[in-house]
C-alpha cells in the first residue's frame, strides 16, 4: 500500500463495491452502476474477477467463525464478481444506504437489496462498512495501477 492511499477524505473518499456472482448472473451490473453514476459518484476502478478462495478468506476474515462462513466463501467463488472502487463525498456511508441492510428482508424498497433480492445468502452486492475497511478492501482487491485519477466534467455541478 502506498502512503497516499490513506489520505482519501472529503470528496476523495473511496469505497469498495462488489457485484456478487448472483448480481452478475442476474444482469444487475448495469442497473447498479447506473445508480452510483447518477447519484454523483465517480468510478475509479472496475474489473470482472473470479475471486480466489484465498482472497475471499482474507476479505471475510472477520466472519471466519460464523456458521455461514464456508457457504459464503463458496457463494462468492461460484462465478465472476465485478469489483469496483467509487469515489465521492461520504461515499462509504452513502453506498451502504444505497445497498440496504445485510438481510434483504430488512432493506427498504428503493435500495439495491430492497429492490433486487430476497435472501441474505444471495444479496447481490457488497459495500465496505467503514472508511478503514474500504482502504483495506481496495488494497486487497486492486493494484495501485488499477486505480485511476481522472477529473469528472460534472464535478462542479455535483460539488
Ligand atoms: P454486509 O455484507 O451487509 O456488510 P456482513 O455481516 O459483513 O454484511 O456479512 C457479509 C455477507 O455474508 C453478507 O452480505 C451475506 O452475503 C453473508 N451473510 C451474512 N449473514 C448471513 C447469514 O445469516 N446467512 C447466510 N449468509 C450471510
Amino acid at each position: 500500500a502506498r502512503s497516499d492511499e490513506g489520505g482519501w477524505t472529503g470528496v476523495n473518499e473511496r469505497t469498495f463495491i462488489a457485484v456478487k456472482p448472483d448480481g452478475v448472473q442476474r444482469r444487475l451490473l448495469g442497473e447498479i452502476v447506473r445508480r452510483f453514476e447518477k447519484r454523483g459518484f465517480k468510478l475509479v476502478a472496475v474489473k470482472l474477477v473470479k475471486a480466489s478462495e484465498e482472497l475471499l478468506r482474507e476479505h471475510y476474515w472477520q466472519l471466519r467463525n460464523k456458521p455461514f462462513y464456508s457457504t459464503l466463501i463458496s457463494y462468492m467463488s461460484s462465478g465472476p464478481v465485478v469489483a469496483m472502487v467509487w469515489q465521492g463525498l461520504d461515499v462509504v456511508k452513502t453506498a451502504r444506504k444505497m445497498l440496504g441492510e445485510t438481510n434483504p428482508a430488512d432493506s427498504l424498497p428503493g435500495t439495491i437489496r430492497g429492490d433486487f433480492c430476497v435472501e441474505v445468502g444471495k444479496n447481490v452486492i457488497h459495500g465496505s462498512d467503514s472508511v478503514e475497511s474500504a482502504q483495506k478492501e481496495i488494497a486487497l482487491w486492486f493494484r495501485q495501477s488499477e486505480l485511476h485519477r481522472w477529473e469528472s466534467s460534472t464535478k462542479t455541478w455535483i460539488y
